[in-house]
């Protein structure tokens, strides 16, 4: 497997036209082995109404204590879950669901104007339907447009959709404003780890740090019980803000050896801690695995944005958060080679991570 694929190793069938083809079967190539079906739970239940934190970060910026406690409760949710919902975030509720509904209206456009963003692993930029170049590997039931916002040299309108009209339009402002409240979010994770406010971002490269947009649609599947929208992975960069579909659950979040399906509160995103925070805050904070399950009677879309730290610079943990009673668990890397891992071999639940801790 080359580390620089110039294509996929076999043509790309869109699952959209899958789904609009088949009625009662699913093509093998989309069947998971019975290990990794959604029905498979493990250990304990949790019951079906757990559920993510969720933290309204409103009214915290003239109340100190309220803000105190907001922290903790975000601590808690890092430490433990990896996930949180926030609601009270500043974003406009409308630029959400106008964000959302803009990328509905591309996935249902003609296929040749969609095909015209038809994308390649060189740089997943553009139209997708898989992760991953290995000839013959099992797909997951999902179609995605992948594109860059910042840093500013990688960010190239003419590679996002020209339609419909607004598209560009709108993502500008949403990936300005998910900037903004990213940034916010960074000084109280830098803060919830003893350090001021600046570090964490410092530590991504300051202001040249990387986003990108991910927009996931998974269309109506005849046989959900064999098959996963997208298979179990931990985010490889630092920070993802989701907009869930505001109709349709289908996020599943791993907890104590099961699987919780996150139930979205209205015009929330939902948070979750990346590879390069678990690496550079030493694993206080978790990224945890998660994925997606798909439905028989509705699609569903959804927005994840990454906040990734300046691919080039060595992410290690942070010196102030290596001591001789815990010493440093991961060696230097780059994300720019740390996110090859995924782009070659597609979602692997947590194996990367895990692979990189230094023997103690
Ligand atoms: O669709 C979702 O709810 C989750 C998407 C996701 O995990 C991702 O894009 O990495």
């Amino acid at each position: 497997m080359s580390n620089n694929p110039q294509d996929w190793p076999e043509p790309i069938i869109r699952v959209q036209s899958v789904s609009e083809s088949c009625v009662d079967g699913i093509p093998g190539r989309y069947i998971k082995p019975p290990s990794d079906r959604p029905s498979t739970g493990t250990g304990f239940t949790l019951g079906d109404d757990a559920n993510i934190p969720i933290i309204d970060l409103g009214g915290t910026e003239h109340d100190p204590v309220a803000r105190a406690s907001k922290y903790r409760e975000i601590l808690q949710a890092c430490t433990e879950w990896g996930f949180f919902q926030i609601v009270n975030h500043g974003v406009d509720p409308d630029l959400m669901d106008k964000a959302r509904e803009t990328w509905r209206q591309f996935f249902h456009l003609p296929m040749e104007l969609k095909q015209q963003h038809a994308n390649s692993p060189k740089t997943y930029e553009g139209y997708g339907s898989r992760l991953g170049i290995e000839k013959g590997a099992i797909l997951d039931w999902s179609d995605y447009y992948f594109l860059h916002y910042l840093p500013l040299s990688l960010k190239d309108h003419n590679k996002w959709p020209a339609q419909p009209p607004s598209c560009r339009e709108v993502f500008d402002e949403y990936g300005r404003e998910l900037v903004k409240l990213c940034g916010r979010l960074m000084k109280i994770l830098s803060l919830n780890l003893g350090l001021e406010e600046d570090l964490l971002q410092n530590a991504f490269g300051g202001e040249d740090i990387g986003t990108c947009l991910r927009v996931n649609f998974y269309p109506k599947c005849p046989r959900p019980e064999l098959t996963l929208g997208l298979s179990s992975h931990s985010d490889p960069g630092g920070m993802t803000l989701l907009l869930p579909d505001d109709q349709v659950p289908g996020l599943q979040v791993r907890k104590c050896n099961n699987w919780i399906t996150v139930k979205p509160a209205t015009h929330a995103f939902i948070v979750n801690i990346g590879d390069q925070i678990q690496v550079l805050s030493n694993a206080i904070y978790k990224s945890v695995e998660h994925r997606v399950i798909v439905n028989s009677d509705k699609e569903r879309v959804s927005l994840a944005l990454f906040y990734n730290p300046k691919s080039n610079i060595p992410i290690e943990p942070m010196k102030e958060l290596v001591t001789q009673e815990r010493p440093a668990l991961y060696p230097p890397m780059t994300f720019d080679e740390y996110r090859l891992y995924i782009r070659l071999k597609g979602p692997r639940g947590k194996s990367q991570v895990e692979s990189l801790k230094s023997p103690r």
